[in-house]
């Protein structure tokens, strides 16, 4: 045990945690719900996190790190980490399991990768095997199975979230990467939601099977930068999406539609020119619920646990320049914010732990693994 201890005694140093008692503290909603924040562990620019089924967790950081984290903090880092490109909003991205992880081991992950020396930039997502018959886990097996092209310039926008849906099938978020009217171009991976087999191959029931092979990978179009995508139980596909001055989306994805980017907005641009809302052109499908001013979100749960059995079937969303965690009601096609929970912290990413309890990581270096609890 002793090897355990020292493990969790370099996670305590590391997260700069004094002991129990001062890292846990209660945050009132702005409809008055009380929950109480338990500080479990702090990483470097913390981006993602998901459970395994032994309730333990994967936590990637921007910078490119992958831990393996207890419920109690002890943290490790997964060997078979490669290069990630890093800097303004690039890094290492999501992380999630295989439907079947419990059988196969597989994980995904997204990151950014730089080319022609910093030139030009683009999310991939790959595919590898968490081993952990060692005293540490890492990967193996590790395959990329998605680019998103072209590449371009910048260091922003690439969304590179992902989700299996219940048919089994990936979904990754490609971000607009701030070029916008690529977003309804059918010949680049910008601005879409892409839906491929769990090994990267292309289905031939997508969308767009005659505007060219990239076409073939998109499910949806018209989209600026997507932070967040689940699936609800009735398996409808969710995202939200930064609107660009204000108009963050919350959107219930459907095969084939045009979500409008950057047509229409509910936002305008940063220049403060206008764009036409949502309602002048319906032929491009409107947010369920969007955000005047700007929430910023990032990191998408909808939950179905126990511990807040009143919240089954609600979002939650991370806030960015909202520095709070967004509440969202939903009601079949329907969602609207109810409350949101604020303690000054940017937060990048929501999951629900094994016994429904809400998890949340801060956005910053040093940024928190907070669990979240009733109050009583
Ligand atoms: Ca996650
Ligand atoms: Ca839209």
């Amino acid at each position: 045990m002793r090897h355990r201890t020292l493990f969790f005694a370099a996670a305590i140093a590391t997260a700069g945690l004094s002991p129990a008692a001062a890292q846990t503290f209660d945050v009132t909603s702005t409809a008055g719900t009380i929950l109480r924040a338990s500080a479990v562990a702090s990483f470097d620019e913390p981006w993602a996190m998901t459970f395994l089924p032994d309730g333990t967790l994967l936590v990637t950081t921007k910078p490119g790190k992958l831990f393996h984290v207890t419920q109690r903090g002890d943290q490790t880092a997964v060997a078979g980490m490669w290069e990630v490109g890093y800097g303004g909003q690039a890094g290492l991205g999501d992380v999630v399991l295989h439907p079947d992880f419990a059988a196969n081991g597989l994980v995904y992950l997204s990151n950014v990768e730089t080319l022609d020396g910093g030139r030009t930039s683009g999310a991939i997502v790959t595919r590898a095997r968490l081993d952990r018959s060692g005293a540490a886990a890492k990967l193996t097996d590790i395959e990329r199975i998605w680019t998103q092209q072209p590449k371009v310039s910048g260091q922003g926008h690439f969304s590179h979230r992902i989700a299996f849906g219940p048919d089994g099938m990936l979904f990754i978020t490609a971000g607009d990467r701030q070029k916008q009217q690529p977003a309804q171009d059918l010949t680049k991976a910008l601005g879409k939601v892409i839906r491929l087999h769990d090994d990267g191959s292309v289905p031939d029931d997508n969308p767009w099977q005659d505007n060219g092979d990239l076409a073939k990978t998109f499910w949806s179009m018209g989209h600026r930068n997507l932070l967040g995508i689940a699936f609800d139980s009735a398996g409808r596909l969710w995202t939200h999406e930064m609107g660009p001055r204000h108009g963050d989306e919350l959107n219930l994805i459907v095969k084939g539609r045009n979500y409008g980017w950057p047509i229409v907005s509910n936002g305008n641009h940063y220049s403060g020119i206008p764009i036409p809302d949502h309602e002048s052109r319906p032929e491009f499908a409107a947010p369920i619920a969007y955000w005047v001013p700007a929430i910023s979100p990032a990191g998408f749960v909808i939950y179905d646990g126990d511990m807040f059995p009143d919240w089954q079937g609600d979002g939650f969303l991370g806030g960015l320049s909202s520095r709070a965690l967004v509440h969202v009601d939903m009601t079949d096609e329907r969602a609207a914010e109810i409350e949101r929970f604020e303690w000054g912290q940017r937060i990048r990413e929501v999951e629900q732990g094994p016994d429904g309890a809400l998890w949340v990581l801060e956005d910053r270096a040093g940024g928190r693994l907070l669990k979240l609890t009733p109050k009583n």
